[in-house]
């Protein structure tokens, strides 16, 4: 694959939930290096510097935590992300999960543009598929999932276009979810790959059949990775750290056949707190996996045609 427009959208947003940290995140990306990284392997990488909220009046809400101001970045998030598409391959520097409403609506935008379908691989311990209603945190990084499949209570968001179909969903890493997504996800065809499938099956598998069902319906492909993916021993600089979550080497082959596929066309990088990190491990852990994703490699090897 030749080189790619890479367009990095710094989205400093840190209201999806109460512990501050995640508007670090974009300063902790570029201080460890990843638009260096990106040119590194061929690629045109512009920095556009941080998106900022629309603007919004901070209401009091009894339950969910910063709802307009969360609604704010998902209008200016979901424009900047569209924008980038029509230019190269964005890559969002997080900011908290509550980003990925704009950047997925953003990138359903384009999607129904280009008369192709969207495709979402999400990598979290979570599953994120609360709606207002359902969630008992109050915390909207909870919530995104739920937002662009359409489920009810979002009235206040931006409109979608359509409702992202289940069938185009595959959530991987799994093994924090609360009873309320239970029971609705069970209800879906949403692709749930939780850590058991993963140590049963390894993390190839599942991944080779959500790629295959991307290529054959010649899609997008938007990935939204969180830190708490991976396991908290190797990324601690995130706020809900879960136990028993993926390794270095299956992050790093995810992304590898990620960069194989030449399916995916927007990046989230999403949850890290800065603040929490160590010496920017965790921060330089992310720019490997980026790195990863956008063709670095030990040997070539022939590649699987999807
Ligand atoms: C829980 C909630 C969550 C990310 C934590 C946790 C949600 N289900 N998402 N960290 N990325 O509060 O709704
Ligand atoms: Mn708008
Ligand atoms: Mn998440
Ligand atoms: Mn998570």
């Amino acid at each position: 694959m030749t080189g790619q427009n890479c367009i990095l959208l710094g989205a400093p947003l840190d209201s999806g939930k109460r512990r501050l940290g995640c508007l670090m995140g974009p300063d902790a990306y570029r201080t460890a290096g990843l638009a260096r990284a990106l040119t590194d392997l061929g690629h045109d990488v512009t920095d556009r510097g941080n998106v900022a909220p629309a603007a919004f009046t901070p209401g009091q809400h009894p339950k969910l935590h910063a709802l307009e101001e969360t609604i704010a970045w998902t209008h200016s998030l979901a424009d900047a992300t569209q924008a980038a598409l029509q230019d190269g391959t964005p890559i969002i520097m997080g900011g908290d999960h509550a980003l990925a409403s704009g950047t997925v609506l953003g990138a359903m935008r384009h999607a129904q543009a280009q008369d192709r379908p969207l495709f979402v691989l999400w990598l979290d311990a979570h599953s994120d598929f609360h709606t207002p209603e359902s969630t008992d945190s109050g915390n909207l990084h909870g919530t995104p999932l739920g937002y662009v499949t359409g489920r009810e209570g979002f009235d206040a968001f931006p409109a979608l276009p359509y409702a992202l179909p289940h069938d185009n969903i595959a959530i991987i890493g799994l093994r924090s979810v609360d009873a309320a997504e239970r029971a609705a996800l069970q209800e879906t065809t949403i692709q749930r790959v939780d850590m058991r499938e993963i140590d049963e099956t390894g993390i190839a598998t599942p991944l080779n059949t959500f790629l295959e069902k991307v290529a054959a319906a010649k899609g997008m492909l938007h990935v939204s990775l969180d830190v708490d993916f991976l396991d908290p021993s190797v990324a601690p600089a995130v706020g809900t750290t879960v136990p028993g979550g993926a390794t270095v080497r299956e992050g790093h082959l995810v992304m590898e056949m990620l960069h194989d596929s030449g399916l995916m066309t927007s990046l989230d990088l999403v949850e890290l707190n800065p603040f929490l990190d160590e010496r920017g491990r965790t921060a330089q852990l992310m720019v490997d996996l980026a790195a990863s994703a956008f063709g670095r490699w030990v040997f070539d090897r022939p590649t699987r045609a999807y």
